[in-house]
């Protein structure tokens, strides 16, 4: 099939994992592996029968070990962001997957043929973009569902407002997004005029990953063509003029940028496909609230409780302090937000009495004049 990923990188490559992140925190984390002669890489694709792994030694297939796969509850297999540890077979050119290094970020949405069931779509995101095209219908409530999306990830958001070139008033719109999208850039593209694509690289460090978030068609796959220069991505345009030769892909893939840092492409989460923010959470820090069931007091704020099992674990080691620090930041966040939805779904309901009640008003009127 045209449109599979292939191995673009095949030869030794010192520097490979470095482009892809690699970090002095990851190699601390990675030294019992090292110990046990793994080798680093991480999770570029997923493929049907297994994933592509970017290690120092080029792109290589991988398949997770039968004993990862065995010991791997459905948010343990491993997923396209993941630092992971292998074992290589340079010959064949394939890998085995031992382990998955803690994850910074997860990305969770619903899965399709189940929505009781969850799926972790990506890991390790470090920016997310929620793209929303200003030529369709700009929907404020399905930005802040994005938003929130976004922020139970753990990533930093940042709103995309795509195809400037078919509105009249952008700036306007832009306004009226950032006031709901308080704190996190709001930003104009159009990638058919090239406008906005600079400041929007600029979001992303080098060693960063983002992720394009948002329904299909507003334009994120023509974005990553417009930053590679070249049609990679499989985008509606290709898919309009039914082009199958090219080698494009519609597949969440890992891609490098040309001025550093990486790109995921996704084929749009529907909105159905989001998961409340709370629960959210609660799946990616699944150990926190585990150990929070051990507290003495059922309402335990595990500040200085007596017999609050979170604080012991922290002492103990057990539970890393960034990760408490990170998952209480992220409750506050959300609170945030949620309030913010809240507050917009009010908004949007009172606009909507006040139109009521114009029309109501105009009809009399149209009664009267009728008489
Ligand atoms: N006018 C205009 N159209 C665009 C722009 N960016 C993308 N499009 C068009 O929007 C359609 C959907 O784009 P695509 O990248 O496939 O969207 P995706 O589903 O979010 O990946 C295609 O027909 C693109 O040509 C833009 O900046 N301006
Ligand atoms: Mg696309
Ligand atoms: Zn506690």
């Amino acid at each position: 099939m045209a449109s599979w990923p292939s191995i673009t990188r095949d030869l030794e490559d010192p520097d490979l994992i470095e482009q892809y992140g690699w970090s002095d925190l990851l190699e601390k984390a990675f030294a019992p592996h090292a110990r046990a002669g793994h080798a680093p890489g991480r999770i570029v694709v997923q493929q049907r029968d297994g994933y592509l792994v970017a290690t120092d030694s080029g792109e290589l297939r991988a398949k997770a070990s039968g004993r990862l796969l065995h010991e791997a509850k459905e948010a343990g297999h491993p997923a396209v962001g993941d630092w992971v540890a292998l074992s290589l077979n340079l010959v064949e050119r394939s890998a085995t997957i031992h382990a998955i290094l803690p994850r910074r970020t997860t990305f969770v949405r619903r899965a399709a043929d189940s929505l009781q069931r969850l799926q972790v779509i990506a890991t390790n995101i470090d920016v997310a973009f929620v793209v929303t095209s200003m030529n369709a219908d700009l929907n404020p409530r399905r930005i802040e569902r994005y938003l929130a999306a976004a922020w139970q990830s753990g990533a930093r958001p940042v709103v995309v407002l795509t195809k400037s070139d078919l509105c009249a008033d952008p700036q306007g719109q832009a306004a009226e997004i950032a006031a709901l999208a308080e704190g996190c850039p709001v930003l104009v593209v159009s990638a058919r005029q090239g406008l906005g694509l600079d400041a929007l690289l600029a979001q992303v460090r080098p060693g960063e990953t983002c992720v394009l978030i948002g329904s299909s068609g507003v334009g994120k796959s023509t974005l990553v063509n417009a930053f590679l220069s070249e049609d990679r991505m499989a985008t509606g345009a290709i898919r309009d003029a039914d082009d199958h030769g090219r080698h494009t892909t519609s597949h969440r893939q890992l891609v490098l940028l040309p001025g550093g840092g990486l790109i995921l492409d996704t084929p749009g989460i529907r909105e159905v496909g989001l998961i409340d923010a709370d629960e959210g959470v609660s799946v990616v820090f699944d150990d926190i609230e585990q150990l929070a069931q051990d507290c003495r007091f059922n309402d335990c704020g595990h500040a200085n409780e007596p017999g609050c099992a979170v604080r012991a674990a922290l002492r103990s080691g057990a539970l890393d302090p960034a990760r408490w620090a990170h998952f209480r930041k992220l409750g506050l966040e959300l609170a945030a937000v949620e309030d913010k939805a809240d507050r917009a779904a009010k908004d949007a309901e009172r606009r909507r009495l006040a139109g009521l009640q114009k029309v109501y008003r105009a009809t009399k009127r149209d009664d009267r004049g009728a008489d």
